[in-house]
């Protein structure tokens, strides 16, 4: 298989989705308002991962397109409620059309995971014409993004099988993060304002 040709729409579905979101965080600052993004990551899904999910999922290989994370989006927000606020202007753009929602917040993974995900179909132009392609999407807070990276990280380490004291340490760190994100929001209009005077310097 041709695997750069096959990815390469992924890999300009990603460069583009990155542009118009942190086209969205630039207009925030321009504006002296709190921009609900703190930063933006994407990523094309590795070869061995996409062939792992495919197996997992039962996906044939010349059915690669239906999985929906090849291309990934990664937006990190502040607070929590930030998170609803990207949703809400993702939901009300033109240019690519939602096929799912995870709300991973509202009820969390069985591994403490927390996360929202969004599925887009987006159009993307190739040398071959217009093609629709699914990303993901993924929103998520600066404490919710540390958690999730030092789990993905040990996941790989132990190929997915954590030992399950290093599971209940995770589970605490997962239980810490959200009392984290909850007091953060109670001190978020303080912080916001902080942030406006120290912009408009
Ligand atoms: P990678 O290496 O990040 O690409 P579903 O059929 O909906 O249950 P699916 O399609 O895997 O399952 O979707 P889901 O559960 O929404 O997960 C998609 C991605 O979310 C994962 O991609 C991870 O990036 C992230 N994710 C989901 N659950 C967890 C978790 O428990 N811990 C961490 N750290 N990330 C998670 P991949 O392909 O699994 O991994």
């Amino acid at each position: 298989m041709n695997w750069g040709a096959i990815l390469a729409p992924y890999a300009q579905v990603v460069e583009e989705l990155k542009v118009k979101l942190k086209g969205m965080r630039i207009q925030f600052e321009y504006e002296s308002r709190h921009s609900p993004i703190e930063f933006i990551t994407g990523r094309v899904k590795p070869v061995q991962s996409i062939l792992e999910k495919a197996e997992r999922k039962q996906i044939p290989l010349n059915k690669i397109e239906e999985i929906q994370d090849i291309a990934g989006v990664r937006v990190v927000c502040p607070f929590v409620e930030d998170i609803y606020m990207v949703v809400d202007m993702i939901r009300e753009r033109k240019d690519l059309k939602i096929v799912a929602e995870k709300d991973y917040i509202e009820k969390n993974k069985e591994s403490g995971y927390r996360s929202y995900h969004i599925i887009v179909e987006y159009p993307v132009e190739t040398i071959h014409g217009m093609k629709e392609v699914l990303a993901e999407i993924q929103i998520r807070t600066l404490a919710m993004n540390f958690w999730a990276t030092n789990e993905h990280s040990l996941n790989y380490k132990y190929k997915g099988s954590i030992p399950e004291k290093i599971k209940a340490r995770l589970k605490m760190a997962a239980e810490a993060a959200f009392m984290l994100d909850e007091e953060m929001s109670k001190i978020r209009d303080e912080v916001q304002e902080a942030q406006r005077l120290f912009y408009q310097k």
